[in-house]
């Protein structure tokens, strides 16, 4: 059976962005792959967290893991922070990684950006991230298209170790979907949605009201015409609110812009709305029965048994590759 990792940061609040990009297409592989998702709690220290905030978050994430489809019958669902090969093989791959290489990261800059003083480990993120897929020979990563310049460099140094000590890592392939893969800010369709982008209605959250979910859409940014057409250069903000449309509604971009000819973009919104809305109603509805049962607690202990078990394998080959005596 391939492999599937990724992860989620439990910095904040699901958003769709999140759900469309990476957490919607995890459940599709649970059926035919051996898949691990993780709560990648320790990625989230990388900026000042509040400890309550950061404790309610992980839980809940797991929660929702849970609520989109994940079943832990199939899937591994277990947080980082429990499974201390992350950290471990992060120091090694840290070793064999070059700050030439950190210094390109995109997503390094922009979240550094402004900041009087920058930690060391949002830094070095990428090679915990390389970590991460790697200890669990990993054959895909779903993900969003943000995180597609960290899985080049978590390619290049699976290569790369592997040249140096001989085949140790699998050499993982990002899979990037087709749309969706960025989910640009309704306040700003030039900015990824962002779970730390402050102005609530920069987004949807996966848990927001109905009313929430109304005000952001109703908000949102368009243009000065009124035609329902899919054009990112020129419409980006409509595109992307057609993307949404067509990813939780299953409706092709084409059928969209046949519906909504000559309707004008209020009649597009409100039944944007509506979508959003039933694409969210069971998600919600289950989220709430899976906190109440007590199960998460159980499915992450048994989780990160699992995720210690295999990753643990990797690790030792890895350390005996680097020439550390084992006993
Ligand atoms: N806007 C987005 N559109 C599509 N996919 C997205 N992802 C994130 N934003 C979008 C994908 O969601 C997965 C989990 O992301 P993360 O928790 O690792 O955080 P992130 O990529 O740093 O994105 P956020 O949500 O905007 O968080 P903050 O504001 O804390 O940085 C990843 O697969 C990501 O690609």
């Amino acid at each position: 059976m391939k492999r599937v990792f990724s992860g989620v940061q439990p910095t904040s609040q699901v958003h769709i962005g999140n759900y469309i990009g990476a957490i919607k297409r995890f459940v599709e592989f649970q059926n035919d792959m051996d898949c691990f998702f993780c709560i990648v709690d320790l990625h989230s220290i990388t900026l000042p967290q509040d400890p309550k905030k950061l404790y309610e978050n992980s839980l809940q994430l797991a929660a929702l893991y849970m609520a989109v489809g994940l079943d832990p019958s199939k899937v591994t669902l277990f947080l980082q922070s429990q499974v201390p090969t992350h950290s471990e093989l992060a120091w090694l791959l840290q070793c064999n990684s070059y700050t030439g290489e950190l210094n390109r990261m995109t997503q390094f800059k922009e979240k550094s950006q402004g900041k009087e003083s920058i930690t060391a480990g949002l830094y070095t993120y990428p090679v915990l991230m390389a970590a991460d897929v790697l200890l669990y020979d990993t054959n895909y990563v779903p993900v969003g298209n943000d995180q597609k310049q960290h899985l080049e460099l978590c390619r290049d140094i699976a290569i790369r170790f592997n040249k140096k000590y001989g085949e140790t890592f699998v050499v993982p392939e990002p899979l990037i979907g087709k749309f969706g893969a960025r989910i640009m800010s309704l306040d700003d369709a030039s900015k990824k949605m962002s779970k730390s982008n402050e102005y609530e209605h920069s987004k949807i959250n996966l848990l927001d009201t109905p009313s929430k979910i109304k005000k952001s859409i109703m908000k949102s940014v368009t243009d000065s015409e009124s035609e329902i057409r899919f054009d990112v250069e020129n419409k980006p903000g409509v595109s992307n609110l057609m993307v949404i449309y067509n990813t939780l509604s299953g409706m092709s971009l084409d059928d969209i812009e046949s519906k909504y000819k000559g309707l004008g973009y209020g009649a597009f919104k409100k039944d944007l709305v509506e979508v959003v809305v039933s694409a969210l109603e069971p998600i919600q509805s289950k989220y709430e029965k899976i906190l109440k049962s007590g199960e998460v607690e159980k499915v992450l202990k048994e989780g990160a048994e699992k995720a210690k078990e295999v990753s643990n394998g990797i690790l030792n080959k890895v350390k005996k590759k680097i020439g550390f005596v084992m006993f």
